[in-house]
């Protein structure tokens, strides 16, 4: 069986980062370790008072205990990461328990519609650059991108696919090998993300139907089914498919009922899909 090992907070409840990643890769036959670097009574959006602990100073008596341990991982997945001093302390984790063969795969959630997250301040992309800048493979979104990279941020109606590639290769300057750049709406239809893989040298789109809806957590869970497949071996264009598809059944699944569920997905509901498609 395969192994990942997630770094990132607990949201008590909210349903995103932690709590969905170790459901869904749990549900792909892969077996996922937990780094909690933060708990936090609810996520950050929709929610006003929540409570936040900071727990970064057990990551890196975590990772020595897990090199004393022997524990090996096929996959280092990080994800929202609250302040510089926790992308330092990850930069630190993931040199301590990596491989020669472990994939590091970096979600830098750290900002969408052109605007970062309540909270992280200006110089914060320089910091997740420098954690990107170590990854064999990164999905942000195009604010996210803009950001990392210090380019210009288009919004939906004023990019094109040039803009799209100029991103990717902006993290291919920075050595990354496999970039998927998620959120890509053309507005007639096509919602989804753009993949490159830099052995094949090609770029892909794939897209799913476009619901025009914003759920919380849903880039958590496209990142998770995205490392889930890549951990298992699939190429990034199979894997990406599969986060799309997988994204856009959790989000139909819970439209209907969206009232009563605005903090997240029914993640739930449709993860009989994962164990159906990793046979
Ligand atoms: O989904 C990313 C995320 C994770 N964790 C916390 C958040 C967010 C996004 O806002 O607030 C605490």
């Amino acid at each position: 069986m395969k192994r990942i090992a997630t770094i990132q907070d607990i949201s008590c409840f909210g349903k995103c980062s932690i709590t969905v990643a170790l459901p869904v890769i749990s549900a792909m036959g892969v077996e996922c370790a937990i780094v909690p670097t933060a708990v936090l009574s609810t996520h950050t959006a929709g929610f006003t008072g929540y409570t936040v602990c900071d727990i970064s100073d057990q990551l890196l008596p975590i990772a020595e205990h897990w090199r004393r341990e022997g524990l090996n991982f096929d996959a280092l997945y990080t994800g929202y990461l609250a302040n510089a001093g926790q992308i330092e302390l990850t930069k630190r984790f993931i040199n301590l328990i990596k491989n020669d063969k472990t994939m590091i795969f970096v979600d830098p959630a750290m900002a969408d519609n052109g605007k970062l997250y309540p909270g992280f301040p200006v110089d914060f992309p320089a910091k997740m650059l420098e954690l990107c800048q170590i990854a064999d493979v990164v999905c942000p979104n195009i604010t996210e991108a803009a950001f990392l990279l210090n380019k210009e941020f288009k919004a939906e109606g004023e990019y094109d696919e040039a803009y799209i590639k100029s991103l990717i290769d902006g993290f291919l300057a920075h050595g990354v090998k496999k970039v998927v750049i998620t959120g890509v709406k053309y507005g007639d239809g096509r919602h989804g993300a753009m993949a490159f893989d830099s052995e094949c040298g090609e770029h892909r789109y794939l897209f799913g139907k476009n619901l025009d809806c914003y759920f919380h957590g849903t880039g958590d869970i496209f990142s998770s089914v995205l490392c889930g497949a890549l951990t298992r071996g699939e190429n990034v264009y199979d894997a990406t498919q599969k986060a799309v598809d997988f994204t856009i059944a959790c989000i139909e699944q819970t439209l209907p009922d969206r009232e009563n569920h605005p903090y997240g997905v029914k993640f739930e509901e449709v993860l009989h899909l994962l164990c159906k498609w990793k046979e």
